[in-house]
């Protein structure tokens, strides 16, 4: 996984030397304060001890060979050669030397009678009348090369398919039952026509190594004893029963690529996984072997290398060991390949003597002119692998410098790359791309990506949610991956579904989850495709995959159904996507218009002001705005006239919708330009109280981009320790202001008073929950008191006197916190201090993955909850009852908390999700059985922001073609109220 994260170490870990430090995969101890001393001392101890056993064991062994040659003579010329060498092992090391030479192309697909995991007495399924994605061309339809890349002869068809011995045997489009003839029990499995795919495929993934909820005895992902560890291997960490493999598999994602983490230049070999476990789920027995992908094509191997960042931030130890920079990275890697280079010499050179003797031997022995056994170092035998061409590499590089870098390396060592990950860089590069060592032979390395995860860290900050499209358009392909659990892997379709709004076409989209990673793993003869031979891993979805909120509503793996009672979600029947053609291309640059601009084609008026405009309305509206501000909203005839005489800007829809602009909440927006640069960064106040108001920085890319995703407010609370944790006053401002004296540009210099009761509070003087409940409430107790002369009374804007405010009901207090336990303690602290104070407290739960399990209680309290995230996954320990939604739970936490009347906004946990507050709100839309109207969905992102905090209402719009609730919208227009209006015309 990336260890990027603009996160801390958890505050049970020791302290380190960076004063930030890697959220995911580092944790764990990586003391690189002295730790490295005592590792030499300790390493030169073992080197020592371990010399004498080898002495001792030579010692015995000899001792062995001679008794044995002592007492049978006879047999002595064929155990021994003329230098005292086994000829049995010398044999099977010749042996070796043709399995050397193999390079494994891809795992055979056609031609099996079963598939290697099909347990006998498993039944035949029948999927009836489903619509199907193949992920072929039509065969019949002979279309060229060019053709098929442009998505001709792909498309839904309606079928039938047949899966028998775990294997798709027939896929058409009316299977009569009485044609089969199953070995085994035939299951019928009704699709109603619904929508049916390949098994989704992340190609990277650290399920298993990095189990969820993370404890540090759980965490694998990476072997940070040395920098170079080709020789570790995913699969000794993978365990079988990280619920998040059911959790991933849920998103209908059937194989993984299990990889190291990023913490070392080399990282280790990786496993491709399916997500059955178990005999319920159709494996022979629980265990990681099997789990692996497939058993009969072991030969197919994988290794993680990554460049950047990471390396030189764990490892890099001034005037002590590198890399410091990624000069030293270089150096690195460079002389990991020489050993192995050398490795691979001295092997090819042993089997050519050897094999010369062989071959030419004539009856003596064969062997005589061998002095050694085949050069064999467990060390080196990955990375020899990689420059035979039979480990497939991926590698994570960022930027332009690392992919070139790494480039170089393939040139030099001559080695091809699968995929680039976390290859943010590479739309930029294609002709670097296409200058890997073998790319005319084994194709270009494909670009692994998140769809819109950017801004965590330096080599994050460039990067383009186009890039997706920009790659396809150069003829590279880009692959979606979780690289879970930075992201929740059951969503990686999601990644896929933004990368079709971002311009990729619909077929490539698709392809980039199914067969493209299928490809790249060396598997596309056997998952990615609906296709007689393949492996029957399948999904069949409550609607599009690529639209908003789709979820299985069966997953099959190998031929068997993976959930016994799945839950389906309550949806209207639903036809497949038409792709969007508007979407294929990239928005100019929006134009800042101080006059007058009109809208036609407007479908959708979701403004309350604004509403009984449509109410007679059987035409598509037409919305007219003037310095800023919205001044007609109907048929607007004038200002038709006006901008068809070019007196004004003219933007045409076809189904545009008005809506009220998104709120930022629980961000650093405003506070933070670049997650994991403290530089850019107002800092973590640690335990001291501070104002947002006074640390704002505008400008900057995040509100740039926010502001051009109809994201015009922020409020934003001052970090109090790591990634999502608050302590001080929150600041509510535009995202689109030059700066704070900007008239308008703060709306609020105090918007709430934030503290912290996740496990980050469990640190110095409040080292438990316990202490940190028990120091707000004595705060909040304090503040009841009447007021009292002291020193900090004069300064309106300290701790107290904004607590004051708290008791008294005046500003809203907001509690980022996601137990239930500690949510259901803070509900008592609330009691008891309106008892002392006789007044409501204006409680907001920001977080709250667990908020469902009391949101009785928070309903009877009158306390709001911001999610954030929308849908946790159980990441850490404080959120393991979370929801994570059908097919595995009835809802999620939104459901639960709207049926209970809790007023409910979605927040953003880290700053990236500032493109996806539409998104996220169409998620609750679409998956919530009807519980929420569009309306009340996109309050979820606006209004219940704005009434939760008791800010007033603004007039702040914004302007979309389509509905921000759907995959296909973009924004046109956005209005903060500062008298100009963005367009995208
Ligand atoms: C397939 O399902 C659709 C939707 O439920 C239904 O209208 C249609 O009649 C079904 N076709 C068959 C052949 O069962
Ligand atoms: C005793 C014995 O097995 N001798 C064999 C040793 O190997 C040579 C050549 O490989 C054979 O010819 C002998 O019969």
């Amino acid at each position: 996984m990336d260890t990027k994260e603009e996160g801390y170490l958890p505050p049970y870990t020791a302290t380190v030397g960076h004063d930030e430090l890697p959220r995911w995969g580092l944790h764990g101890n990586n003391d690189n304060g002295h730790g490295h001393h005592f590792h030499g001392y300790r390493r030169t101890m073992r080197r020592r001890a371990r010399r004498i056993r080898a002495a001792v064991l030579l010692g015995v062994v000899l001792f062995i060979g001679y008794a044995h040659w002592r007492k049978a003579p006879t047999a002595a010329t064929n155990i021994t050669n003329g230098s005292l060498l086994s000829i049995t092992k010398l044999e099977a090391d010749l042996a070796t030397c043709a399995a050397l030479k193999s390079v494994p192309k891809s795992a055979p697909g056609a031609g099996r009678a079963r598939n290697a995991r099909y347990v006998d007495g498993k039944p035949a399924t029948l999927i009836r009348n489903a619509t199907v994605w193949t992920g072929e061309a039509d065969a019949s339809l002979s279309l060229s090369p060019e053709e098929i890349r442009a998505g001709k002869g792909l498309g839904w068809t309606t079928a039938d398919v047949y899966i028998e011995h775990g294997l798709i045997q027939r896929v058409e489009a009316s299977i009569d039952p009485s044609s089969l003839s199953p070995s085994s029990k035939l299951v019928t499995y009704d699709a109603h026509g619904r929508q049916l795919t390949a098994g989704i495929i992340d190609m990277h993934s650290h399920a298993g190594v990095d189990s969820l909820p993370e404890l540090r005895g759980n965490d694998d992902t990476n072997e940070l004893s040395s920098d170079i560890t080709p020789y570790v291997r995913s699969k000794d960490g993978i365990q079988p029963l990280d619920h998040q493999i059911q959790v991933i598999k849920s998103g209908g994602v059937t194989t993984s690529l299990v990889l190291p983490g990023s913490g070392n230049n080399i990282g280790g070999e990786a496993f491709v996984i399916k997500h059955a476990v178990g005999k319920h789920q159709g494996r022979s027995e629980l265990s990681i072997e099997s789990l692996l992908a497939a058993p009969d094509a072991l030969e197919l191997r994988y290794i993680k290398m990554a460049c950047g960042e990471n390396a030189k931030r764990v490892y890099g130890k001034t005037g002590e060991h590198g890399p410091t920079s990624r000069l030293g990275e270089a150096w690195e890697f460079r002389h990991a390949f020489e050993q192995a280079a050398a490795y691979v010499q001295a092997q090819d050179d042993w089997c050519a003597t050897a094999e010369a003797a062989a071959t030419s031997s004539t009856g003596g022995d064969w062997s005589a002119s061998l002095k050694t056994y085949l050069p064999r170092e467990l060390e080196w035998d990955t990375l020899a692998g990689v420059l035979r061409g039979q480990v497939f590499v991926n590698t994570h590089c960022y930027t332009i410098p690392d992919l070139e870098s790494f480039v170089g390396y393939t040139n030099e060592f001559h080695f091809n790359v699968r995929a680039f990950h976390h290859a943010h860089q590479t739309f930029l590069v294609p002709e670097v791309l296409n200058r890997t060592w073998g790319a005319d032979k084994y194709g270009p390395p494909a670009s692994a990506l998140f769809a819109d995860n950017m801004y965590y860290k330096a080599e994050s900050q460039i990067a383009s949610e186009y890039a997706g499209k920009i790659l396809w358009d150069h003829g590279l392909t880009p692959v979606y991956v979780s690289d879970n659990p930075v992201l929740n892997a059951q969503h990686v379709l999601f990644e896929a579904a933004k990368a079709y709004k971002y311009g990729l076409p619909y077929h490539a989209a698709l392809a980039s989850v199914t067969t493209a990673p299928a490809e790249r793993l060396g598997l596309g003869d056997r998952i990615g495709k609906i296709k007689p031979g393949f492996d029957a891993d399948i999904a069949v979805w409550d609607s599009d995959p690529l639209s908003v909120g789709a979820s299985p509503v069966q997953v099959w793996i190998d031929g068997n159904a993976q959930f016994d009672d799945p839950v389906e979600l309550a949806k209207p029947a639903s036809s497949p996507i038409v792709p969007d053609a508007k979407l294929a291309s990239i928005p100019e640059e929006p134009i800042e218009v101080d006059g007058d601009v009109v809208f036609t084609g407007v479908t959708k008026i979701l403004l309350e002001s604004h509403e009984e405009a449509v109410q007679h309305a059987s035409a598509p509206l037409t919305v007219a705005i003037s310095k800023g501000e919205i001044v007609c909203v109907g048929v607007c005839e004038e200002h038709v006239a006006a901008a068809k005489s070019s007196k004004a800007t003219l933007v045409e829809l076809v189904d545009g919708h008005l809506t009220h602009a998104f709120t930022a909440f629980g961000s650093l927006l405003g506070l933070n330009e670049i997650d994991a640069e403290s530089t850019t960064d107002n800092g973590g106040s640690g335990d001291v109280f501070s104002r947002a108001v006074d640390g704002l920085a505008f400008g900057g890319t995040k509100l740039t981009v926010a502001h051009r995703y109809g994201v015009t407010r922020a409020v934003s609370a001052p970090k109090f320790r790591g990634g999502f944790t608050h302590l001080g006053t929150s600041a509510g401002f535009l995202t689109g202001a030059a700066n704070q004296l900007e008239e308008g540009a703060v709306f609020v210099s105090d918007a709430a008073v934030h503290y912290t009761l996740s496990l980050a509070a469990k640190h110095g003087s409040t080292p438990s929950i316990s202490s940190a409940v028990g120091a707000l409430r004595s705060k909040l107790l304090k503040a009841t008191e009447a007021k009292k002369e002291s020193d900090d009374d004069n300064d309106k804007y300290s701790e107290s006197a904004f607590l004051r405010k708290v008791v008294a009901g005046d500003l809203p207090l907001v509690v980022t916190v996601h137990s239930a336990d500690a949510i259901a303690s803070l509900l008592n602290v609330k009691t008891e201090v309106e008892e002392a104070s006789s007044s409501k407290i204006r409680l907001t739960i920001l977080g709250g993955a667990e908020s469902h399990l009391v949101a009785d209680a928070l309903a009877a309290a009158k306390v709001s909850v911001v999610l954030a995230p929308l849908n946790s996954y159980s990441t850490s320990w404080e959120q393991r009852r979370a929801l994570t939604g059908a097919p595995l739970t009835n809802g999620t936490a939104v459901d639960v908390l709207v049926d209970a009347g809790v007023v409910v906004g979605i927040g953003l946990e880290e700053d990236w999700i500032l493109r996806d507050l539409g998104l996220l709100a169409g998620i609750a839309y679409h998956n919530g059985g009807g519980r929420l109207s569009e309306k009340a969905a996109l309050a979820l992102v606006s209004s219940n922001i704005d009434s939760l905090l008791g800010l007033k209402k603004d007039s702040s719009f914004v302007v979309h073609e389509g509905s921000p609730l759907d995959i296909n919208s973009r924004v046109k227009g956005v209005g903060n109220g500062l008298g100009k209006l963005t367009v995208f015309a």
